[in-house]
């Protein structure tokens, strides 16, 4: 029996040099030699016992094997976090993490073709620690769960280990106990292994250059959630700042907010083109907390003696009460913490200028309950981040998030789940001595990550660690007029309120940001910190095309003549101030 599985290994394991790497391949059976437990020392966080589940073999092109686990929670009324991993039949001794989305609660590795496998890649993803039916495209078949904790409902969010694994815990465990897989079926640990992902995932990505530095070779943070536990809050702080029925500001007054937007930012950048290219020098004019800028920003909306011009008012121009006006100052300002938060962070970005002020319930016409006017059958406020509010932060699932008051009674809890949650820590010396790579990439009006957040993120790196040092290991770009999901698109009308032919900004490719990572790992060849994303978001960095540059935070594309379809007709340009002093001041009145 021995000679016989020693035979299979000797068969299976057959090692040939492809490019730089040694590949290894396997065959269906070698998936016996996952085992069928991980001892909990294995695991660099506290965990009760992994178990595994008996692997699968996928025949196709590439074939694959399919192993997964159940790590279990220290805490007996816990959950556990359920894993899957997939190993490629020729295995190019890389790996790749891939992070999740939304609140998670789904694992996010599934089976089927995937070209990364292709390429050799093992791939693995968790649940994060809970189980959720969300994020399932309506009609899906239901998602058989491998283990489940105590309640299939939202009591997780009341759970301390559930929600310290949601934040960093599950990340490290679930690559501790793949790495102990990869090693017996494969007999080595990946040479590369790379952390991907977007939104919460780009946030957990951030998490693992922060906390686990020395776990990773390259890494991908797209839009990250980088203050999560402040992100869940800050749709409802401007629902409470909308309390006062004077506050509210109705979708009435999105055409108005948008055309003075633009007004005072479209050209920035050189062209009016209902893009607001010049994100930073935008911000400096509507944060009214920062010393830069006009005093009163909208004083071109204000309505004089602030006579109310009713909230059903279309008229042209339209006006805003003061009560309204300050709603929009909390909104595109920073927002100053009563105490600091994790890292000695003091305030949260919000959200910067937009063409797209109204995008994912930011404005709003309903009413809800605890604001005044709101009728008897008004509803809780809720939304896709809120159990982080009623759950994380006020430890009850029925509470109402608007009774939250800065510096009141939550004030613990919120220092307590920040050091969890969030992932603000400017310091990633020990991710570049390890040699780990980074490429972060935001949109400059993303509603959902807010993008004041990010820029805050980009800012404080810059101030940590230095332009210079950065610029060995990380990159960090910013897609101009940019949604959470990378893609952009220009307004109607410009600054000028003139009617402009609307351009779209394609996202950039993914699979080639992911190439441009591995070539900067793996061959040391840097990206540009300036690239051209084409109409079909192919990135390069030859300017004769139809497109966009997509340029390094601070900087942004300025507009130097010639067709504007053309990205040569573009340079990358610093907005002049971004700490505060410098010519931007000017503006003040
Ligand atoms: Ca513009």
């Amino acid at each position: 029996m021995i000679a016989t599985s020693s035979l299979i290994l000797l068969i299976s394991l057959r090692c040939f040099s492809q490019g730089a790497h040694t590949e290894i391949v396997i065959s269906a059976s070698d998936i016996e030699k996952a085992g069928t437990s991980i001892p909990a020392s294995e695991i660099g966080e506290p965990v009760s016992s992994v178990v595994l589940y008996p692997a699968r073999w996928v025949e196709g092109s590439p074939a694959y094997a399919v192993v997964e686990g159940s790590i279990m929670p220290v805490d007996p009324q816990g959950w556990p976090i359920n894993f899957r991993v997939l190993l490629p039949e020729r295995w190019s001794k890389r790996s790749m993490q891939q992070g999740g989305g939304g609140m998670n609660g789904t694992i996010t590795v599934n089976e089927g073709p995937n070209p990364m496998l292709g390429k050799g890649f093992a791939l693995y993803g968790s649940d994060a620690g809970h189980q959720s039916a969300g994020m399932r495209f309506p009609g899906a078949p239901p998602v058989k769960l491998l283990a489940t904790g105590p309640t299939q409902g939202n009591e997780w969010a009341l759970n301390e280990e559930a929600i310290r694994n949601l934040g960093y815990m599950q990340m490290k465990k679930t690559h501790d106990a793949v790495m102990v897989i990869l090693k017996r079926v494969y007999g080595a640990e990946p040479e590369f292994n790379y952390y991907v992902g977007h939104s919460h995932g780009g946030r957990e990505a951030l998490t693992v250059a922060q906390r686990y530095p020395r776990d990773y070779e390259g890494i991908i943070s797209n839009v990250p959630i980088v203050n999560f536990s402040t992100l869940m809050l800050g749709p409802a702080l401007i629902r409470i700042q909308e309390i006062p029925e004077e506050n509210w500001i109705p979708t009435s007054k999105v055409k108005a907010i948008t055309r003075e937007f633009l007004r005072q930012t479209d050209h920035l950048d050189g062209l009016q083109d209902g893009i607001i290219s010049n994100y930073v020098a935008a911000r400096q004019i509507f944060n009214v907390h920062d010393g830069i800028g006009p005093r009163d920003p909208w004083a071109g909306l204000r309505a004089s003696g602030n006579a109310d011009p009713g909230n059903n008012d279309n008229s042209d121009p339209e006006k805003l009460s003061d009560g309204q006006i300050k709603t929009l100052e909390l909104s595109y300002s920073s927002y100053k913490f009563t105490n600091p938060l994790a890292n000695g962070v003091t305030s949260f970005g919000m959200w910067t200028p937009t063409p797209e002020p109204a995008g994912f319930g930011m404005i709003t016409n309903t009413r809800y309950k605890g604001q005044e006017g709101a009728g008897a059958t008004a509803p809780i406020y809720s939304n896709m981040g809120i159990l982080g509010v009623t759950g994380f932060l006020m430890q009850d699932l029925s509470a109402n998030p608007l009774d939250y008051v800065e510096g009141g009674k939550y004030e613990k809890r919120r220092q307590e789940i920040s050091v969890w949650l969030d992932s603000t820590d400017p310091d990633l010396s020990e991710f570049y001595k390890h040699g780990g790579k980074i490429i972060m990439t935001i949109g400059a009006i993303d509603n959902i990550a807010s993008s004041g957040a990010q820029m805050d993120y980009y800012q404080s790196l810059i101030k940590k660690m230095g332009r210079k040092k950065l610029g060995k290991f990380a990159r960090l770009y910013v897609v101009p007029n940019g949604n959470h999901g990378l893609s952009g698109r220009s307004h109607s009308q410009n600054g000028n309120g003139e009617t402009v032919e609307v351009k779209t900004l394609a996202a950039p490719n993914s699979s080639q940001n992911m190439d441009m990572l591995i070539d900067w790992v793996e061959n040391n060849r840097a990206p540009s910190k300036t690239l051209v994303i084409d109409k079909k978001g192919n990135i390069g960095t030859n300017c004769q095309v139809e497109g966009y540059l997509l340029c390094s935070y601070p900087n942004y594309q300025k507009y130097t003549g010639g067709p504007t379809e053309s990205a040569a007709s573009y340079k990358s340009a610093s907005p002049g101030s971004v700490k505060g002093g410098g010519k931007f001041r000017s503006l003040k009145k």
